[in-house]
């Protein structure tokens, strides 16, 4: 393999899930709820790498950088799962 090849690759594979989406979560009290929260992040089939904490209050996770979920998207699901996103931001 030629390493200019290896170079395209390694750009394309690292543009495809290139934002990363941190959610601070009201309501969270125990596992059940970063269960669910995970369950109706996962049912957007938009967001990848999915970590729920409820120490934190915060759910983090990735989205495809050409199928960003809105903030409306990621509010909804979060309230599906009974709780409310308060804040979003995205690196
Ligand atoms: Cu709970």
């Amino acid at each position: 393999m030629k390493m200019s090849s290896f170079f395209v690759g390694l750009a394309m594979s690292l543009s495809v899930f290139a934002a990363k989406v941190e959610v601070d979560v009201s309501g969270m009290t125990c596992g059940m709820c970063v269960e669910a929260i995970t369950r109706e992040l996962k049912a957007t089939q938009r967001a990848e790498n999915i970590t729920v904490s409820l120490e934190e209050k915060k759910a983090r996770f990735s989205e495809p950088k050409d199928r960003k979920l809105t903030d409306a998207e990621i509010k909804t699901a979060i309230k599906k799962a009974g709780y409310e996103a308060v804040k979003i931001r995205r690196n």
